[in-house]
């Protein structure tokens, strides 16, 4: 009766104790390709027509259940049977199936479970609908069925906020009918063999009413849209999700499925959804260098010594100790290593007080951090120092010096410099091939964003190692050559330089900020310039004399919003109003330079600020600085906040037309600044992704 499926075969089909079981095998994720689904099709329907079984368990080989539909099949043609079909013979069968759910059961493979006629699940496994991190929505049902089995509030928040839910959540939430523990097969057969001898009825969701009347469903969709307009703005697929759960309550099953089918083709056809398949692609690509073979282990890092008990040390401190690594902060001052601990203490206090972490939890992560004003004592019996001290070079090279006398043979020597030479600070040290860089963002415990910088001689296992880290700390680790401010400064510097001088031509900083929040940035450059401190950002004090607003403002003490002024006003709250200090002075500076004083248009605005960072980006790429286009995307989005759903510069590039951005930079930056990679890929009709 058991088939004699080949080793690595896509599908097995055997009889246990009267019971079918169709175990799909599909690595990395069971992806519902049109393989699976083929294989999945013909499994069931021979189930159904086996005389032997009595019912179907369906679940998955290897680290999970069906982790959705293959992304990579999106954008080609639909090769049937789609999953409705695969559904409609599920939901068809006079058999129950079972879904038999480990791991992760997600988007088209929950869908698949809300299907069948029961659901049991491990323990561990989770449930979820994440199509919106996709730009799409669940096209196989999932908004249908979702709200039928658990509740309009349940499936908005499931399918809009896209974050998966613990088996015992999606049990309370009718989602999942039994919780299992040990032998998942084992149990799923025993479950089936249940309902069976108990002549339990064939469940079908699509048969449920949602349980709202329809006014209360329909309040509580408004409610919903209301409460999240302002997460809703400028992705599409959140409002076309509403749509759908809307057609739920309102149309009969199949109408409804009808409506979700043709709201999920018009998501799949959006700039939005194209743009954040290409995040989710770009992320795992990110991970890969290419020159180094899977044979390159990465080093097991134990313990961790942070040099430096500033906002950055602190935060980089938090980070390991998140992830249950002993850290040790080191400063030279005893009340500088205390005030930057119990900041770090705070930190986790506030994670404990938000239910983020148990206390329990909390406790031990604390109790994992000492400190000390002893470097080579704190740095000998670590496996990764990290230093984080004030960004100059000398003080990072003498430093650097200490940490090789002091730290063990194969300790691994990170610094978090983010503009300084990282080849010249391994110089200071007699093993450079131990020397890595990792450049945090701010704050550390908090941004995705990771570069790891490769020296000159930095080795393959060092490398490895710090990209295993930023994977371990739950980070995207990006890796970068040396060069001044590595990839995600480096390619936001020429928007700073671009936005300083287009307020010279007409605008105010304000309307220059306003269009960057309009595209999608959490701030502008100049709300950004106030909150960093306008001083801070490359003023020399010393040859400072009033030659640009910059240095007007810093001469003035209107630091930002650390002096209650900068370019804009602050009231003791720290609400920012538009200045008429700054507007005097840019006024004023505008008349010395001549310039021709007009007004802007928003989108002209974004090209004046965006198109450099495009090119910045192109050079960044052309100078083997960055791996690949994509990364300089990821490092973006994840590490300035540019928005998901343009996908990053060099995809918006793309999505524009790189013709017009070359010309738009020829007219502006000139064309002796355009980089040559982007006029050639512009020229003969190529992309950057
Ligand atoms: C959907 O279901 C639409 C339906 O509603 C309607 C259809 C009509 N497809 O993340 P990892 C690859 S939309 C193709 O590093 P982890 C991934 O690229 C889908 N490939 O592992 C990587 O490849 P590589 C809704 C996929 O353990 C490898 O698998 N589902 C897919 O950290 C390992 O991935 C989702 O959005 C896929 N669906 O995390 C779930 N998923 O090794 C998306 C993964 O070559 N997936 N790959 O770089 C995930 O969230 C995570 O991958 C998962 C595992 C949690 C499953």
């Amino acid at each position: 009766m058991n088939d004699m499926s080949p080793p690595g075969a896509i599908s097995s089909y055997s009889v246990r104790d009267g019971i079918a079981v169709l175990a799909i095998n599909s690595p990395p994720v069971n992806a519902l390709g049109f393989p699976v689904r083929k294989a999945l099709d013909e499994g069931i329907r021979r189930a159904v027509a086996d005389s032997a079984a009595s019912a179907l368990v369906i679940r998955c080989d290897g680290r999970t259940f069906f982790a959705g539909a293959d992304i990579a099949e999106f954008g080609g043609e639909l090769k049937l049977p789609g999953l409705n079909d695969i559904f409609a013979v599920i939901e068809g069968s006079p058999k129950p199936v079972i879904a038999a759910i480990h791991g992760t059961a997600l988007g088209g493979g929950c869908e698949l479970a809300l299907a069948c006629h029961y659901r049991c699940a491990l323990r561990s496994a989770k449930l979820g609908l994440p199509e919106v991190s996709l730009g799409l929505l669940p096209g196989a049902g999932g908004t249908q069925r979702t709200p039928r089995i658990a509740g309009v509030a349940m499936a908005l928040d499931l399918i809009v906020g896209g974050r998966p839910i613990s088996a015992a959540k999606a049990e309370t939430a009718g989602m999942v009918d039994r919780i299992v523990d040990g032998d998942l097969e084992a149990e799923a057969v025993a479950y089936a063999r249940q309902l069976v001898t108990e002549k339990a009825p064939l469940r079908r969701i699509r048969d449920m009413s949602v349980d709202l009347d329809l006014e209360a469903a329909q309040a509580a969709i408004t409610t919903y849209r209301v409460a999240h307009s302002r997460q809703f703005k400028g992705f599409k697929a959140p409002g076309h999700i509403v749509q759908a759960i809307e057609a739920a309550v309102t149309l009969p099953f199949d109408q409804g499925l009808a409506r979700e089918w043709e709201l999920f083709e018009e998501l799949m056809a959006s700039t939005e959804s194209g743009a954040q398949r290409h995040l989710f692609f770009a992320e795992r690509a990110a991970g890969k260098v290419p020159d180094i073979g899977r044979d390159v282990k990465p080093v097991d890092i134990g313990s961790v010594t942070v040099i430096g008990a500033g906002t950055m040390g602190s935060g980089i401190a938090t980070a390991f100790l998140n992830i249950g690594l002993p850290v040790t902060l080191v400063d030279r001052e005893q009340q500088a290593v205390e005030r930057g601990a119990a900041n770090i203490r705070k930190t986790i206090a506030g994670m404990v007080a938000k239910g983020r972490i148990a206390e329990d939890e909390g406790g031990r992560r604390s109790a994992l951090l000492s400190t000390s004003v002893d470097l080579p004592g704190a740095v000998s019996g670590a496996d990764l120092i990290v230093e984080a001290v004030f960004e100059d070079l000398e003080l990072k090279k003498a430093v650097f010096a200490q940490i090789d006398a002091a730290a063990k043979a194969d300790a691994i020597l990170a610094s978090n410099t983010s503009f300084l030479d990282l080849d010249a600070i391994a110089a200071a040290t007699s093993r450079p091939e131990q020397v890595v860089g990792l450049h945090f963002f701010v704050p550390a415990n908090v941004m995705r964003l990771l570069e790891v910088v490769r020296g000159e001689k930095t080795s393959d296992v060092v490398v490895a190692t710090g990209m295993a880290l930023g994977r371990k700390l739950g980070k995207v680790a990006i890796l970068s050559r040396v060069c001044d401010g590595f990839i995600a400064n480096r390619a936001m510097a020429p928007r700073q330089a671009a936005a300083d001088a287009l307020i010279l031509e007409g605008p105010l900083p304000w309307e220059v900020d306003r269009a960057m929040v309009e595209y999608g940035f959490p701030m502008g450059p100049f709300q950004m310039v106030d909150i960093v401190g306008v001083d801070v950002i490359g003023w020399d004090r010393e040859n400072s004399a009033g030659r640009t607003v910059q240095e007007v403002l810093c001469e003035m003490g209107r630091w930002g919003q650390k002096k209650n002024g900068g370019y804009y006003d602050y009231d003791e709250e720290r609400r920012a109003q538009p200045s008429p200090v700054a507007e005097k002075i840019v006024r004023e500076m505008a008349a010395k330079t001549g310039a021709d004083q007009h007004r802007f248009r928003e989108p002209e605005i974004v090209e004046r600020l965006l198109y450099p960072v495009v090119n910045e980006g192109a050079k960044i790429l052309e100078e083997g600085v960055a791996l690949r286009a994509s990364d300089i995307d990821v490092a973006l989005v994840t590490g300035y906040g540019w928005p998901v759903w343009t996908g990053g510069p060099m995809f918006w590039a793309d999505s524009i037309g790189l013709p017009a951005i070359v010309a738009a930079l020829d007219a502006t930056i000139g064309a002796d600044a355009v980089s040559p990679l982007l006029r050639k890929l512009a020229a003969e009709g190529g992309s950057l992704t």
